[in-house]
């Protein structure tokens, strides 16, 4: 239906009478893709506040938490390898769109957000070189690779939504530095952190103003030439969001298309982001946990171990666990720096996508049970016609449902998937309310990550 009603005015009430279109609340699980020159040394310190790759540059420069980055880059680059000049390393050569969107369709998932540029300003889309010339399409590789990824994406697999991420502001723009938050985000020009000396930005074209000049620009490219379907803005700052979203609503409107912002544009948004964090109950407002396979970083970090990575199970109760309060699940991977994705990621993405395929019924398009997402290993889920009871533990027995479920005692319980995929279970009603689930060795045989009945 409508996610909105009437047109949109560039005022933060009118926007905030706009909602998440049904699609992205059926859709439920997205793959989030941090690639960029941070893809580069691929690097984030295992010690508080250096573990995101993606921000190595800041680590970098930042004095107060860089030192291991600080020394690392020394180490391996040397004091006078600029963080730009990361630019000749990122070649994408075996950036394969085609098999990244594969993935993510094998994976399971029903929407796809990479990141077209970052804090450090490095785009990877296209936008006319009078406003910046700080792109993949205008130096390095000379390609548009979020171009490439979308078309694709478009083109063969049309069941996936396509959104983008989007950095407001930039650490080191010298037009950013009249907006200064004095902290992480104060504008530019950089500078050279074991001399201290000025450096250049790398493609920066002098356009006056920040925001009126690139990044409302480059945010009109995305939502008109990319047609994102999910602006999906990060760290807000100076921003002209109630002008660019209310035009862009009303565009989408005519156009007979559903699109949705998050809550990072600088303004309230349609949902909330929480960040490796999920919430501990039902939360009515529309939200989205995002992380990444990595422990803790977005951007492919080469010291993580293996074992270190969310495994298939993990995705799963993770997944199963944020759609039974109300959220989507945003997973990131890390390509590397040639645009190939790490093995394990692969691997346990494909382990829960098979888990997550065979579910699919229970997940998709389902709403949260309004009286209680579950506690410890159960979790609920519903359609008008199904009620789906999820166990992140294997049954060995009669399991016991401590809640008064919306069922009656002679019901049809089937088991969703796996290997007992369509076989009957037993629900008798005991006399307080609750529900006893007759399981069977046979079903704790199976091979899961969750038992959904
Ligand atoms: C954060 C960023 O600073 C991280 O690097 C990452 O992009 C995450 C999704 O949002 O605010």
């Amino acid at each position: 239906g409508p996610c909105g009603i009437g047109k949109f005015t560039a005022t933060e009430g009118s926007l905030e009478t706009h909602s998440t279109p049904d699609w992205f609340d059926d859709a439920k699980y997205g793959i989030f893709i941090h690639w960029g020159l941070y893809s580069a040394p691929a690097y984030g310190s295992i010690t508080p506040n250096e573990e995101y790759s993606e921000w190595y540059w800041q680590h970098l420069n930042n004095p107060d938490d860089a030192t291991q980055t600080f020394q690392y880059h020394k180490e391996t680059y040397g004091t006078n390898f600029n963080y730009d000049d990361f630019v000749a390393n990122f070649t994408g050569k075996k950036f394969d769109p085609k098999a990244w969107m594969q993935l993510i369709s094998d994976a399971g998932a029903k929407y796809v957000v990479p990141v077209t540029k970052h804090h450090d300003g490095f785009a990877l889309f296209n936008f006319p070189e009078s406003i910046s010339k700080r792109s993949s399409v205008h130096m390095g590789p000379k390609r548009d690779f979020i171009k490439e990824l979308l078309d694709t994406a478009k083109s063969q697999f049309p069941d996936i939504h396509r959104g983008t991420y989007f950095s407001m502001p930039e650490w080191y723009n010298p037009a950013y530095a009249r907006y200064s938050d004095g902290g992480s985000f104060q504008g530019g020009p950089p500078v050279n952190p074991y001399t201290g000396e000025e450096i250049p930005y790398t493609g920066y074209v002098e356009v006056g103003d920040f925001v009126t000049g690139i990044q409302r620009p480059q945010m009109d490219v995305l939502a008109y030439e990319y047609e994102t379907e999910i602006m999906w803005c990060d760290i807000g700052g100076a921003n002209n969001s109630t002008l660019m979203a209310s035009a862009w609503l009303n565009w989408a409107r005519d156009k007979g298309r559903q699109v949705t912002f998050n809550s990072r544009c600088g303004i309230r948004g349609d949902y909330d982001t929480p960040e490796y964090s999920s919430n501990s109950g039902i939360v009515e407002r529309k939200w989205e946990t995002c992380r990444g396979l990595d422990p803790f970083s977005f951007g492919y970090n080469y010291v993580t171990p293996d074992d270190g990575y969310l495994t298939s199970e993990e995705i799963v109760q993770t997944l199963v666990d944020i759609v039974s309060k109300n959220g989507n699940f945003l997973l990131d991977i890390g390509p590397k720096n040639d645009g190939t994705i790490p093995q394990i990621m692969e691997t346990n993405l494909l382990g829960a996508g098979k888990w997550i395929t065979a579910h699919a019924e229970s997940i998709f398009g389902t709403r949260y049970w309004t009286r209680s997402p579950g506690t410890d290993n159960v979790r609920f889920t519903t359609t008008p016609d199904a009620f789906y009871i999820h166990l992140f533990a294997a049954p060995t027995g009669a399991v016991a449902i401590n809640f008064p479920l919306p069922l009656r005692e002679g019901d049809k319980v089937t088991i969703v998937g796996g290997k007992l995929a369509g076989k009957d279970a037993s629900l008798t009603k005991n006399s307080d309310g609750t529900f006893t689930l007759a399981g069977s060795t046979a079903i704790a045989a199976a091979d899961q990550f969750a038992w959904t009945f």
